[in-house]
């Protein structure tokens, strides 16, 4: 179905701080608060209709998954992409990948940018966005990622808790160091039937094909992101040295960047992130790609609000997503969220929102409360 086409007649950035249950260690970092920043577009229809729509940008407070940083995205949306997007007479969510492709980079800002505006069209359509796209899954199997923990015992006190939560399948971040070790402790507790993956968020080097095969004894579900990248033979070479699926996420940018992993055999399973490719509707690209090829796919997380996690469920309910996503309770990262009906877990599932644009409606209090800074930059 088309969406009915309109203009932007109004845009905030709003940049909201919100601190973490527990600190999340990865092995580029660590965090202890979210400083987020959320787009909100008010949007006329060709036929007058006024709607509201969100967005949110998933780009973290230092350049460290990926070259994007919150303040750098604020700054490229205001200079940059808006000013292509405001002097549209007539514009859909679908021409701002177009309108923006003169700006190089930025998915995150882009991504955000157009989950706003397809949330309004959405919204004045009547229809989700899961709708719109065909997905049809009801419920979706719901998995934690864990931090890396500085010592195993802590580690295994951390997982049995979300074991006792429900979760259907618990990812590992690792770094060298925090690796075969952990994983064999975890593996141990859990049992061999509850599925298992790490995340290396790009730690190793190619020379660490053989210490990564020793991994092949605990039966994970895959690999994630071992190498940095840019090194998409890399991943190739030791995709035929281990045994475990490799699994892209940071090298996975486009849904033509990604047909070619998987042809060059660097992509035996992808995770698909919409804000690091640039957006929902390339993440819905990139998922056909990937079907059409029999490449399983899972829905990562940013550690989004209810905002980004209602959109990602939404997401997650194509056929094509096969393995269990990031997408965890809202209370996983959050003492409260900024969105009215948070995403909860009920025997390890989450219940895909099916009311019209992703799914949310905004807790309009508690988020004046989080709210650090709101700018008008349209309006
Ligand atoms: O459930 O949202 C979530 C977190 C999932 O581990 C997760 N995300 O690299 O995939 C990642 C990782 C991450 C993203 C870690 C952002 C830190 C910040």
């Amino acid at each position: 179905m088309t969406l009915e086409p309109g203009s932007l007649r109004r845009v905030e950035l709003r940049r909201i701080d919100l601190p973490l249950v527990s600190p999340f260690r990865t092995s580029f970092g660590v965090e202890a608060d979210r400083d987020i920043l959320l787009v909100r577009v008010e949007w006329q229809s060709a036929s007058g209709a006024v709607t509201e729509g969100w967005g949110e940008c998933v780009a973290l407070a230092e350049p460290t998954y990926s070259a994007e940083y919150v303040d750098g995205a604020q700054h490229v949306m205001t200079s940059h992409l808006l000013p292509r997007l405001t002097s549209a007479a007539s514009l859909s969510a679908t021409d701002v990948g177009t309108l923006l492709a003169p700006i190089h980079g930025h998915p995150m800002a882009k991504g955000a940018l157009e989950m706003a505006i397809l949330d309004a069209q959405l919204r004045a359509a009547g229809i989700s966005f899961g709708e719109h796209i065909g997905a049809s899954a009801t419920t979706i199997p719901s998995g934690v990622s864990v931090g890396i923990h500085d010592d195993v015992d802590s580690l295994l006190a951390t997982v049995q808790g979300y074991v006792d939560d429900g979760y259907v399948r618990i990812k590992l971040k690792i770094e060298p160091g925090a690796d075969v070790e952990h994983v064999a402790a975890v593996r141990d507790m859990i049992g061999p039937d509850m599925p298992l993956q790490v995340d290396a968020n790009t730690a190793y080097t190619r020379t660490d094909g053989a210490h990564l095969a020793r991994l092949d004894d605990y039966d994970l579900l895959l690999i994630e992101q071992p190498l940095p990248e840019d090194d998409i033979i890399g991943h190739a070479r030791l995709a035929a040295e281990v045994v475990t699926p490799i699994c892209l996420d940071e090298s996975l940018v486009s849904a033509s960047g990604t047909v070619d992993a998987i042809e060059l055999g660097a992509c035996e399973i992808a995770n698909i992130k919409p804000g690091r490719v640039g957006g929902y509707l390339e993440a819905v690209r990139i998922h056909d790609v990937c079907r059409s090829r029999d490449i399983p796919v899972w829905c990562g997380g940013m550690v989004e609000t209810g905002i980004g996690r209602a959109a990602n469920a939404m997401l997650a309910a194509l056929p094509g997503f096969v393995l269990p996503g990031d997408i965890s309770a809202s209370t996983r990262f959050y003492a409260r969220d900024v969105v009215t009906d948070p995403i909860v877990i009920v025997d390890g599932h989450v219940t895909v929102p099916t009311s019209p644009g992703f799914g949310f409606e905004i807790d309009q209090s508690f988020l004046d409360e989080v709210t650090a800074s709101t700018t008008l930059v349209h309006g």
